[in-house]
This record gives C-alpha cells, sequence and structure tokens, in this order.
C-alpha cells in the first residue's frame, strides 16, 4: 500500500496538466481504479484483516482525493500568473484623446438672452419653422401686395399639382409664434420667441438662415415706457454694463406706433464698444402690436394692449463677442470658436457662461 501511495503522489506531483490529473484520478480512484480494486478484494479477507486494511485504503484514498484537488488548484494559479504575465495592462497610460466639440456663439447668446429675460418674468414659446401663410403674414397685418411676400424675398414650398392652397413658406420671423401663443394662452401674456428664420437674401451681412428672438408682453396697462425699460435692461444686463437706448421713430406693418431703437456705442480704431462713447448702433425694432394683430390673435384691442420687439441674435453674438463675419458661423472649423474663446463644452468658458 506504500507504494500504490508514493506511486500516485508522485505522479500527481508531476501531472502536466488538468487532462493528466483527470486521468490519474480515474486510474487510481475512479469506479475501476486501482484503489476501488483493492477495496473489492476486502471481502474476501478475514474480519481482522479487514479492520486494518479497509481504513487504511480509505484514509489513501482520502489522501489521493486530497492530492488530486491542491494539484488541480496549484495548476489553476499557476496558468492565472502565466496569463496575468501576458495579458497586463498599463492602467497608468494616458487616455486616448477625444475630440472635442464647444458650445456655438449662438446657442449660447440664445441661452443668455432666455435668462435675462426670464428673470423679468418672460416665458419662452415655440413653434414650427414651416408656416402658413396667413400666421407668418396676414396675421400679422402683411398684405398680399407687401414686399415680404414676393417671392425673391421668402421660401416657399410647392404645392400638389391642382392643390391651389397657398403654399406654406418658412418663417421670415418668429412672430408667428406670438400669434399662435395669443391664440393659445389669450391675455395677459409676456413671452419670448427665439429661433431660426429665413428669408432669401445671401451677401455680407445676411445669410439665408439667421437667428432672432422677438418679445411680446401685453396686458392691460402696458406702454412704450415698460418697452424701454424692458430694454434698457435687457441690454445692460446682457454687455454687462449700463446701455443706453434711443428709439427712432419708424414702420412695420405689426405695430403702431413703431419704433427702431439704437444702443450706445464707440467706434475706436475700427472696433465697436457698446455702453460707452456717443455713437449709436440699429440693434432692433419694436413698437406696440397693432390693433389688427391682437385681434387676429384672439385679443380683444379695446381691452389689451401690448408692446412686441425684434432682435437678430447672429448680430448681438457678433457684437458681444467681436465676432467680424457671419460666415464664421457657418464655419465647421473649431479654431476660430476658440479663438473667440468658446471653450470646449467640459471646460468652463473663458467668459463664466451666461452673463450673470
Ligand atoms: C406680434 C406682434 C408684433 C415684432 C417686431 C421688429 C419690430 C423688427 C427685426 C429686428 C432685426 C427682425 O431680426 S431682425 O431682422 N424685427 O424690427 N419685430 S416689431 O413684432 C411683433 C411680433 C409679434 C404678435
Amino acid at each position: 500500500m506504500e507504494d500504490l501511495r508514493n506511486k500516485y503522489l508522485e505522479l500527481i506531483s508531476n501531472a502536466a496538466d488538468e487532462g493528466a490529473l483527470e486521468e490519474l484520478r480515474v486510474q487510481a480512484v475512479g469506479k475501476k481504479g486501482e484503489i476501488s480494486l483493492k477495496m473489492r478484494e476486502l471481502g474476501k479477507m478475514t474480519p481482522e484483516e479487514r479492520q486494518v486494511v479497509g481504513p487504511a485504503l480509505n484514509a489513501l484514498k482520502n489522501e489521493i482525493n486530497s492530492a488530486l484537488a491542491a494539484k488541480k488548484a496549484a495548476l489553476a494559479d499557476a496558468a492565472l500568473e502565466e496569463r496575468l504575465k501576458t495579458e497586463w495592462l498599463d492602467v497608468t497610460l494616458p487616455a486616448r484623446a477625444r475630440r472635442q466639440g464647444s458650445i456655438h456663439p449662438i446657442s449660447q447668446v440664445t441661452e443668455e438672452v432666455t435668462a435675462i429675460f426670464a428673470d423679468m418674468g418672460f416665458a419662452v414659446a415655440e413653434g414650427p419653422q414651416i408656416e402658413t401663410d396667413w400666421y407668418n403674414f396676414d396675421a400679422l397685418n402683411i398684405p398680399g401686395h407687401h414686399p415680404a411676400r414676393a417671392e425673391m424675398d421668402t421660401f416657399y414650398t410647392h404645392r400638389a399639382e391642382g392643390d391651389n392652397r397657398p403654399p406654406h413658406v418658412l418663417r421670415t420671423h418668429t412672430s408667428p409664434v406670438q400669434i399662435r401663443s395669443m391664440e393659445k394662452t389669450g391675455a395677459p401674456i409676456r413671452i419670448i420667441c427665439p429661433g431660426r428664420v429665413y428669408r432669401a437674401d445671401y451677401d455680407q451681412t445676411h445669410t439665408p438662415m439667421f437667428h432672432q428672438v422677438e418679445g411680446l408682453a401685453i396686458d392691460k396697462d402696458i406702454s412704450m415706457a415698460n418697452l424701454k425699460w424692458v430694454l434698457e435692461e435687457f441690454f445692460s444686463a446682457f454687455f454687462g454694463t449700463h446701455v443706453e437706448t434711443r428709439f427712432r421713430a419708424s414702420h412695420f406693418p405689426f405695430t403702431e406706433p413703431s419704433a427702431e431703437v439704437d444702443i450706445q456705442c464707440s467706434w475706436e480704431g475700427g472696433q465697436v464698444k457698446v455702453g460707452e462713447g456717443n455713437d449709436w448702433l440699429e440693434v432692433l425694432g419694436s413698437g406696440m402690436v397693432h390693433p389688427k394683430v391682437l385681434q387676429a390673435g384672439g385679443i380683444d384691442p379695446n381691452e389689451y394692449q401690448g408692446f412686441a420687439f425684434g432682435i437678430g441674435i447672429d448680430r448681438l453674438a457678433m457684437l458681444k463677442y467681436g465676432i467680424p463675419d457671419l460666415r464664421a458661423f457657418f464655419d465647421s472649423d473649431l479654431r476660430w470658436l476658440r479663438h473667440y474663446g468658446f471653450a470646449s463644452l467640459d471646460q468652463p468658458t473663458l467668459h463664466g457662461g451666461l452673463s450673470r
């Protein structure tokens, strides 16, 4: 029995892999293994012999099973060691560089403008970019013969042949959103409408798609004085310094009276600075909402009145961040954005994000 023990313990200790170990297990302690055969012989022994040989065989079987288990664990450890040697990962290596984006100046300025008006109690309203000619023109008191409705100024969609309804238009201003909001909520109302607008125009100072924010405040006792205060508050917050405004009489079909609004600025070395100096820069149009427009939005002009204004977001962005050319907004190169201080999205912006 001692020979059997030495033989198997040696073979187990030298086994090269799990397969060899399994073979040894079958050979030694399997159903037809050497030890099992020896156990069968117990029946032929005298009770005295059996009392000695039986426990010895059991102890040997247990010892071999333990040696098999220990060797199996040792082989698994060695295999793991081997894998760890070849499959190690240097977690201290710098990560692969990722392409970094940047917030677009138009998005940033839209957020800045929205935050300032939100502080003054204006909600944001949005609407479709493809409009009916009613919402884009008629409801705003822009008559059929007005030059804005000419095909060379506005993008029209095609109707199917035989469909004689007026074509839809790409909205030329965000005013239709205000008509829709008036219909939906009635008066009083205080909203701004930022968004994309389209005009068939393309040169150094115009692009066929640009961005506007329009404002509307309607109540029982709204006046031009409220309009002037709101606009001065807005410009001072937006440019971070007190900005004087100047109203000049003007004409728009949707407001009466109407005013163009200039902001105080200086021109030095070809650079414009807002909120200082003795020059004026025209930045927006405004006025008291025309009674016909109130009526088109379902509001009684005998009971309510209000002001409205419109301003170009692209223009505001150029003024605030010193961007000289509109075409920069359509350039996908990030370098110009960085040049004007627009950092990538996961870094703090140079100008601290919102202006307030
Ligand atoms: C309703 C009633 C009146 C909005 C207004 C202007 C004057 C205006 C321009 C400024 C620069 C457009 O982006 S721009 O080219 N806008 O001059 N907009 S009053 O008047 C409204 C709007 C909605 C219901």
